[in-house]
């Protein structure tokens, strides 16, 4: 999905074309000058309409995005040996966490190298908003319901519809324990899931201002409760770096990764299906359901194998399998799902 929509030139902003070097050095002299985030923020001696709220220095590499005031009980957890990956060795943690999507952060250009735009994100402390079809609107405090939740470490498989793959040990607890806590009418059908919107420390929605944000994805309940359903808090047994989605994020691994909304802060629950950020954008490539599937070919691009990433500078071409590997878990909620090679259908 990586540059399916080309700003016109007239959309760019001014700091598009301002490198980082000159940013980072517009920022430090500034520090030098004791005015730190008050020049910033309002524009300061760069008079850039692009000021970031914060003086938070650029990360030296993709494992100092860890915010420090993450919560850290409980880590790292137990594995839950339900949950492992046979063929496939662990991805390396660098791997995994200098190779992302998060459109938020950096959209353009060198897109997969997320962690050193991070710097200005503030993930805690975060509020978690319930709304819609339930008892009651609820809203959380995350670091009190992570302390609240029993962690577990489970290895999956995860398959961006790009068709690159990796095997992560996430921590976190599945999604069905946060709905019961949500307590959900009857009538919910769906659940959706809002992600974060803020200008002033994502400097991917700063600059892609055509983009719909905030980003947001949905699921059926059926799909929500299915016990793979994960919420993540951390993975490789400590908090989530901030380009994997923290302070918490969705892993649904036999879908592709863009169902696994991240930096997420609100559940909605519906009873009509609800629209997606990709859907929306592209239709006739992004579906509602897009689960892990080698018959189904993206419009663009075949997807019966995929680019397998175990550590720096080695992949691997391997034959992607039927929800991502995990049929036995998931089938039951897809009768119509095609498992002979059909064409490019969008579902
Ligand atoms: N909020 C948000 N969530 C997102 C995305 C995004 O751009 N914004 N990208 C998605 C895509 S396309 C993928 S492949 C995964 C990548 O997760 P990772 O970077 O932790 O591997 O996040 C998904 N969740
Ligand atoms: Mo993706």
């Amino acid at each position: 999905m990586a540059n399916i929509i080309i700003p016109p030139a007239w959309q760019l902003k001014e700091n598009a074309s301002t490198t980082k070097a000159a940013y980072t050095n517009r920022r430090r002299f500034i520090k030098s000058l004791g005015l730190g985030g008050i020049a910033l923020a309002t524009g300061g001696l760069g008079c850039s309409r692009n000021a970031q709220s914060s003086n938070a220095p650029d990360p030296d590499g993709p494992l100092d995005t860890i915010p420090e005031n993450a919560p850290r009980d409980g880590l790292p957890a137990e594995r839950n040996p339900a949950y492992t990956v046979p063929e496939r060795p662990v991805t390396e943690r660098l791997v995994a966490s200098s190779y992302n999507n998060f459109y938020e952060f950096i959209n353009q250009g060198n897109l997969k190298r997320v962690w050193p735009h991070t710097g200005a994100y503030e993930a805690f402390p975060w509020t978690l908003q319930v709304r819609g079809r339930v008892e009651e609107d609820q809203t959380w405090d995350l670091s009190d319901l992570i302390r609240s939740m029993a962690l577990e470490e489970r290895v999956y498989r995860f398959r961006c519809v790009e068709a690159w793959s990796i095997t992560v040990p996430w921590t976190g607890f599945s999604l069905s324990k946060l709905i019961e806590r949500c307590k959900p009418l009857s009538s919910a059908n769906y659940v959706a899931f809002t992600c974060v919107n803020r200008p002033n420390q994502l400097p991917g929605q700063r600059i892609a201002t055509w983009y719909p944000w905030p980003y947001f994805e949905a699921l059926r309940m059926d799909e929500a409760m299915n016990e793979l359903a994960f919420v993540a808090t951390g993975m490789y047994g400590e908090p989530l770096p901030k380009q994997n989605g923290s302070p918490l994020r969705l892993v649904l691994p036999w879908k592709y990764g863009y169902k696994g909304a991240k930096a997420i802060v609100r559940l909605q629950f519906t009873r009509n299906q609800p629209n997606t950020f990709w859907n929306e954008l592209q239709p006739r490539e992004y579906g509602f359901l897009s689960n892990v599937n080698p018959n189904i070919p993206h419009p663009r691009w075949s997807q019966a194998s995929e680019r397998f990433l175990p550590r720096e500078n080695v992949e691997e071409q391997i034959p992607t399998q039927i929800f991502n590997g995990y049929d036995q878990w998931v089938a039951g909620l897809y009768p119509d799902e095609p498992r002979q090679p059909a064409g490019p259908i969008i579902r």
